[in-house]
């Protein structure tokens, strides 16, 4: 299994990466869904909903907030790394993310497609005001805060600028996301259960058009029925012996 994916990869001309939360794991950043998927009694899928935020600001503040002091201890992993790495042979042309915990950048990697936005960046409710807290040096400050944010241009409401169930993905990265798997003749498809859509499509797409799609997970998801290779197993215990 291993051999085969280190050979499609070797051989690729426009490989991408397209990874989820599953990636972040072993850098103690818990996943959304399966067994450790659990922030108090709420499953992330109840929280991360416009309509929860409208009903209760301060629970989903409360669990973004948990959530950035958790990826501010955290730091990337060796697959991370080798992800970076494999762009610096010129194997790698992209990294396109579901996560929003700024990982894949940390660790070196250039070209980084977030899909569903980035948890330390926020933005007003009501006007154009948006704020990236680790550019503006405040993140530290922001996530001690007890009080909901607010707006310092007009007074509203300040929520995470990430992208909830129901709402609309970022239009510039999603469309070059698809226009980077339609070119792409291997995907690494590394840690996600490939259930969200329109995220989902991305490894699709490559499929369709001829591309070879290697998954890494420790365990079968919804990409896996179209997966040339599967490797069970830990990204950060796979990748690096990827790059051997
Ligand atoms: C390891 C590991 C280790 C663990 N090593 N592996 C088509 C069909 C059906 C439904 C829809 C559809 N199109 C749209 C929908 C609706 C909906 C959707 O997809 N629902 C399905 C769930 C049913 N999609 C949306 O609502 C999207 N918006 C949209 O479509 O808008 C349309 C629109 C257009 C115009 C106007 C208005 C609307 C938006 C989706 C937003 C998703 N947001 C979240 C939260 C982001 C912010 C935050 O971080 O808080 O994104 S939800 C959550 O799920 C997060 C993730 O990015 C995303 C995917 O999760 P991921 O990364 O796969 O994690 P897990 O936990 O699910 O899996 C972890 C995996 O890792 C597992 O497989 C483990 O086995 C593995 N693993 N340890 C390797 N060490
Ligand atoms: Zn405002």
């Amino acid at each position: 299994m291993l051999g085969h994916a280190a050979k499609l990869l070797a051989r690729a001309r426009f490989a991408i990466a397209f990874t989820g939360a599953g990636i972040s794991a072993e850098s103690g950043i818990p996943t959304f869904r399966g067994r450790n998927g659990l922030w108090k009694t709420y499953r992330a899928e109840e929280l991360a909903t416009p309509e929860a935020f409208k009903r209760d600001p301060h629970l989903v503040w409360e669990f973004y907030k948990w959530r950035m002091r958790k990826i501010l201890e955290a730091e990337p992993n060796p697959a991370h790394k080798a992800l970076a790495e494999l762009e610096n042979m010129g194997v790698l042309k992209a990294v396109i993310t579901q996560n929003v915990d700024d990982l894949h950048r940390e660790a070196g990697s250039r070209k980084v497609v977030e899909l569903h936005g980035n948890i330390f960046r926020v933005r007003c409710v009501s006007c154009s005001y948006r704020e990236n807290l680790k550019e503006s040096g405040r993140v530290f400050e922001f996530v001690r805060e007890k009080e909901l944010p607010k707006c310092p241009k007009c007074g509203s409401l300040l929520r995470p600028d990430v992208v909830w169930f129901g709402e609309p993905l970022p239009r510039e990265a999603l469309e070059e996301a698809f226009s980077l798997a339609e070119r792409a003749d291997v995907v690494l498809v590394i840690g996600t259960s490939g259930v969200v859509y329109p995220a989902a499509y991305i490894p699709y797409i490559v499929k369709e058009r001829g591309g070879k799609v290697i998954e890494i997970n420790v365990e079968r998801s919804g990409i896996t029925p179209i997966a040339d290779v599967f490797i069970r197993g830990k990204a950060g215990e796979v990748m690096p012996k990827l790059l051997e």
